[in-house]
């Protein structure tokens, strides 16, 4: 009730044609998978800044009738509308970047690959240096993401995986046990001697030497 309510306010208050535009706007930008928030993206939009009650009918509408993820309902709009502003480009960001293949997305995770070949510790040091670190897979979707950039530049990676000083037991970079594995048959077999671990070209692992040229894949 409310909705309308506010509704034929913001028609009586002039607002129908700014209305048309967003909806029409949203038309054309939203395209067939519709990855990106249409309403909320409008909401950043220039021509609906400063507008509150709009802005406030739009909200209460959503993406797909619920309150954009996240972000609580706060009268202040105009850092409401930077917010939601940026979640919009950074997500055409975001689509650029894996439409022209320098990133992909995995649940949560973005991989990328800087395409150099080094040992296990530079290619660690490269991925933390910009902010992530070595990729390691946690489960088959993962490691079939991280397996299409193998494929990509036709070269075995180091995974973020290493063999512990004292137990020998490979563990996450951060030390924490693996909870998903999908080592190659009668691998790992370097007992203790192999401490790194590679990811050949059908996305099994072998556990190896630290010192060779394997292709480097980050994750975010
Ligand atoms: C190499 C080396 C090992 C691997 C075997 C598999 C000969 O050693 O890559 O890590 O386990 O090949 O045959
Ligand atoms: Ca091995």
């Amino acid at each position: 009730m409310w909705v309308f309510l506010q509704l034929a306010r913001a028609i009586m208050f002039s607002y129908l044609p700014c209305v048309l535009t967003a909806i029409a706007v949203s038309l054309v930008t939203c395209h067939a998978q519709c990855k990106c928030p249409g309403i909320s993206g409008l909401l950043g939009r220039d021509g609906l800044k400063g507008q509150p009650l709009l802005w406030g009918l739009l909200s209460l509408l959503g993406e797909q009738g619920k309150w954009p993820q996240g972000l609580p309902y706060s009268p202040d709009t105009e850092l409401y509308n930077m917010l939601v502003n940026l979640k919009y480009r950074l997500s055409r960001l975001e689509g650029v970047l894996a439409l022209t293949g320098k990133i992909r997305e995995v649940g949560e995770k973005i991989l990328a690959s800087n395409g150099k070949e080094v040992d296990f510790a530079s290619a660690l040091e490269s991925c933390e240096k910009a902010g992530g670190t070595l990729a390691a897979p946690r489960n088959e979707e993962e490691n079939k993401a991280i397996l299409g950039i193998v494929k990509q530049y036709n070269r075995y990676a180091y995974l973020g995986i290493k063999g512990g000083e004292t137990s020998g037991q490979f563990m996450y970079i951060d030390g924490t046990p693996l909870n998903y594995t999908k080592w190659h048959p009668y691998e790992p077999n370097g007992k203790g001697t192999e401490k790194c671990v590679e990811m050949y070209a059908d996305g099994s692992w072998n556990d190896k030497k630290c010192n060779l040229y394997r292709l480097t894949i980050c994750e975010f």
